[in-house]
């Protein structure tokens, strides 16, 4: 292992010593609650896990010391980068070798390929010592890679059964977790003694439901980008000549954006969800930024900040019917890949869809139009990153303003930065809240396999109280199923949460962002993180999880 340069930070953060709920300090009791359901389509999804369905749910409860054999366990980053997923691998590693000290981890390379592909190492201690409390995911790597054929689980298998290895460990977003499920249920169909356990990751924020609070990474991620928009309103208060346009990651969902906005204040911040309930359209939304921006000129202020959630573009309904249409037309179109300029493929998309949709896409910038027909993932989602909604917004508000001032109706100027955050936060050194957080998932699941279980996912609660109350257990993963079109079929997939706008964060958020607005109004401007000092400031978690809670 080539040594490692390392900062005064990372040097004082690799002594640092997560805390964990009472019961994973010592031995612990499995208690189970009650049967569970999918999240919807119960009938299908029953029909289609019927060995892992319905499982009840597990909290750990302090117990007496128990003797176990070696447990080996492989280990699985999959999908986006989020920080602390370095510490599930060392709590998984601390927590096997806590229950027998000839356990062994052993991490697949670069994403679930490694498993289908024999890519792997044994994480040893002195690996492990090198990434505790660090971000990223470079200890073994990521990847995208669907599991879901024969072939690959039976390949799975094959490395399980020369490794000895007992359980799999799959950290991964909503379709990572849909995969563990799918793997789960076929190892037990199928009398392969491979247990597969799921870890809740994403910044996005958007795999939780009332077991599951939060996903890892979205607590340090949200931190990191509001501390820029805050330096970035700090700038725009000191010159007072720019309007930044800052789209932020987050695919579908606008959790982000939201715990973002409740951090720092900005002027505008759009919410997916809320423009879909209120069925707006691309204009509406251009008209209500135009309203705030004349507004404050008015009061001869041409600065601020509005936030954009990545995903914006599709929930305008019109929108959303055309990505649709572009989802079928291009999944395992051959025709189309074919096609080798952007005026071939512009021409062949124009000839497929509906009168409506044609409109639609007609009337977008041709760079837009492209990004909507860029390859999808994997699993079938739109690469929504790469769509740079913030350059569509701008250009339609300048043009509006443009009108206005042509009437006299808009006095002001507007000069404009765009920005996309998304890859600065995701592999940030974790906040306390993701160090403490992930290291009690990966001792969670190490029980929840030397336990036996599988199709579980490890769960850790009552996260806005000290660490040392939290509530570790696990889920059943099919509790998070329903059934969804991808790659033009209904398929089992994890449902994603999406901000919901009867829940406390986005009700404090629509309460207040009139006064945000207001030239009146000050910004918030969040700081860095802070690792090391006064609770209030180290070790606090995000304002969603605390609205949500109650506080
Ligand atoms: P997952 O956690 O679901 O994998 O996604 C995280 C994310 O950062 C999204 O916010 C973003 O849209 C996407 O990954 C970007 O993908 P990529 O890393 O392939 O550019």
């Amino acid at each position: 292992m080539k040594p490692m340069i390392k900062s005064p930070l990372q040097i004082a953060r690799a002594s640092y010593q997560p805390k964990v709920p009472k019961a994973l300090k010592g031995y612990v009791v499995i208690n189970e609650g009650e049967k569970t359901e999918s999240a919807d389509d119960q009938e299908e999804i029953k029909k289609l896990f019927p060995n892992t369905y319905g499982m009840p749910l597990l909290s750990f409860a302090e117990g007496e010391k128990k003797d176990y054999g070696p447990i080996n366990v492989g280990v699985i980053l999959s999908g986006g980068q989020a920080p602390g997923g370095h510490n599930v691998i060392c709590g998984i590693f601390d927590g096997i070798k806590k229950l027998n000290p000839d356990s062994r981890l052993y991490g697949f390379l670069d994403g679930p390929i490694g498993l289908v592909e024999h890519k792997y190492k044994e994480l040893t201690a002195e690996i492990i010592d090198e990434y505790r409390n660090t971000g990223g995911f470079d200890i073994i790597g990521s990847g995208r890679t669907k599991l879901e054929t024969e072939e690959q689980f039976k390949k799975g298998a094959e490395i399980c059964k020369k490794l000895n290895i007992q359980a799999i460990v799959i950290i991964g977003g909503d379709d990572s977790n849909t995969n563990a499920c799918v793997l789960a249920e076929y190892y037990k169909q199928h009398n392969y003694d491979i247990q597969v356990i799921g870890c809740p990751k994403t910044i996005d924020g958007d795999l939780k439901n009332e077991m599951i609070e939060v996903s890892f990474g979205f607590d340090t991620a949200c931190k990191v980008y509001s501390e820029l928009i805050g330096n970035i309103q700090r700038d725009a208060s000191s010159s007072k000549k720019y309007y930044h346009f800052i789209r932020l990651m987050g695919r579908s969902a606008s959790h982000i954006t939201l715990e973002c906005a409740l951090q720092s204040q900005p002027i505008i911040a759009l919410i997916s969800e809320e423009v879909e309930a209120k069925k707006l359209t691309l204009n509406d939304i251009v008209e209500d930024i135009v309203n705030v921006i004349v507004d404050r000129a008015n009061h001869g202020l041409n600065y601020g900040t509005v936030l954009i959630p990545e995903g914006l573009i599709e929930f305008i309904p019109a929108m959303k019917k055309l990505i649709a249409e572009l989802n079928d037309m291009l999944a395992h179109n051959d025709d189309f890949a074919a096609l080798q300029s952007p005026e071939e493929q512009r021409e062949y998309v124009k000839s497929k869809l509906t009168p409506d949709s044609l409109a639609i896409y007609r009337s977008l910038p041709k760079s837009i139009a492209h990004q909507l027909t860029l390859d999808r993932d994997p699993h079938g989602n739109v690469h929504v990153s790469s769509i740079e909604t913030e350059k569509l917004l701008i250009d339609m508000v300048a043009k509006r303003l443009a009108q206005l001032k042509a009437v006299g109706k808009y006095n002001g100027k507007f000069s404009t930065i765009n920005h996309f955050f998304g890859y600065e936060g995701r592999c940030a050194i974790p906040s306390n809240f993701d160090a403490n957080y992930t290291y009690s998932l990966g001792i969670t699941a190490s029980i929840l396999i030397a336990e036996g279980k599988t199709g579980y996912m490890a769960a850790v609660r009552n996260l806005t109280d000290p660490a040392e109350e939290w509530q570790a257990g696990g889920v059943p993963i099919t509790m998070l199923m329903n059934m969804e079109r991808r790659h033009g079929k209904m398929k089992p997939v994890i449902q994603k949460a999406l901000v919901d706008l009867e829940g406390e964060p986005f009700k404090f958020f629509a309460k207040h962002r009139e006064k945000w607005a207001d030239p009146e109004s000050d910004f918030i401007y969040p700081g860095p993180i802070q690792y090391f000092g006064p609770t209030e400031v180290c070790d606090q978690p995000t304002r969603t999880l605390l609205l949500e809670k109650g506080y």
